[in-house]
């Protein structure tokens, strides 16, 4: 048996942090042609798998979320090389899609946008929250709906940050330079199909010499994540964020949304205001979708 500790702030974390560094426990064995499939042996370290074996249960999970049918044959194109589950999805994520970091807290001068109530304020919060970077600058476009504003104000005052108001209708923005601190910007939700609201944003981004950033809820569907991703890529965004991963059971939409082309930097796994938010790799990602088709439930019409 293998013991691995893991530090988190909840059992939330803990339950992402766990099921993204592990990976799958069991493998899904042959179920006798019903289609069904039943999960049977356990993974020993070290044994390794027929590569049809390991092949069909990565296709099969794939499916499970959703996934575009070119990013599950590309990923299967790799099946004769890799000994298991997560290395093959792990290679196949990694050749067909594309990951990002975050830039350094102490250096983050980023915009959070995406639809409503996708989770951006309180990404902000998490993103205020990394590693003891110097105080951040944090400025909102939501200020004229009721209780925009509030929730963050509320928030960064408890961490003894004062929230700013940006007009995104007046043309002059405060020049706010890199030596000043970081710079987080939230904003109110958008509609896809309304792109000058985007374009309006990404004039404030690039303004500021921010970076805009799409953020998404994990239960987005496929359609609306790629609708969304092609209104960030217009106005210059190259990276996704995806909120609420504790709450997922299929990440169809964040597959659709990395495959139309945004990079995946990571995701916020609790509603908590000051932790949760995640790093997201080839590896952590390729564990997270292989554990969560495994967890599937026997109600779910496609397990
Ligand atoms: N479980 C869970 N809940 C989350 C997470 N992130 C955000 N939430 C919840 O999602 C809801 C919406 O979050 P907000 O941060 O207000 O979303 P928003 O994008 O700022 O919303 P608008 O400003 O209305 O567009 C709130 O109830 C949050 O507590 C997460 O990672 N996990
Ligand atoms: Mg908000």
């Amino acid at each position: 048996m293998r013991l691995k500790f893991l530090d988190a702030d909840d059992e939330r974390e803990a339950a992402f942090l766990a099921a993204a560094a592990l990976g799958p426990t069991a493998l899904l064995v042959d179920d006798g042609g019903d289609g069904q499939g039943r999960f049977a042996s356990l993974l020993a370290d070290g044994v390794e798998r027929p590569a049809a074996e390991v092949a069909d249960f990565v296709e099969r999970s794939l499916h499970y979320h959703d996934a575009p049918l070119d990013l599950v044959r590309r990923v299967l194109d790799r099946r004769q090389r890799q000994p298991d589950p997560t290395r093959l999805l792990t290679t196949g994520l990694k050749a067909t899609l594309k990951f990002a970091r975050l830039p350094k807290a102490n250096r983050a001068r980023l915009m959070l946008i995406g639809p409503p109530a996708a989770g951006k304020t309180t990404l902000m919060g998490k993103l205020v929250a990394r590693g003891g970077a110097p105080t951040a600058h944090i400025l909102s476009t939501d200020w004229d709906r009721p209780g925009g504003i509030a929730q963050l104000t509320d928030s960064m005052s408890v961490l003894g940050i004062e929230t700013e108001r940006l007009d995104l209708a007046t043309n002059g923005v405060p020049p706010i330079s890199a030596e000043q601190g970081p710079l987080l910007i939230d904003t109110a939700g958008v509609d896809a199909d309304n792109r000058s609201d985007f374009v309006a944003l990404g004039h404030l981004a690039q303004a500021l010499g921010v970076e805009p950033v799409l953020v998404l809820p994990a239960q987005i569907d496929a359609d609306e994540a790629v609708n969304f991703t092609k209104a960030a890529l217009a106005i210059g965004t190259k990276t996704l964020l995806v909120t609420r991963l504790d709450m997922a059971r299929r990440l169809t939409g964040l597959l659709a949304a990395a495959h139309a082309g945004l990079a995946i930097a990571g995701g916020s796994v609790t509603p908590n205001f000051a932790y949760g938010f995640k790093a997201l790799s080839p590896t952590s990602l390729a564990s997270y979708l292989l554990e969560l088709a495994l967890r599937r439930r026997p109600s779910d019409p496609s397990a």
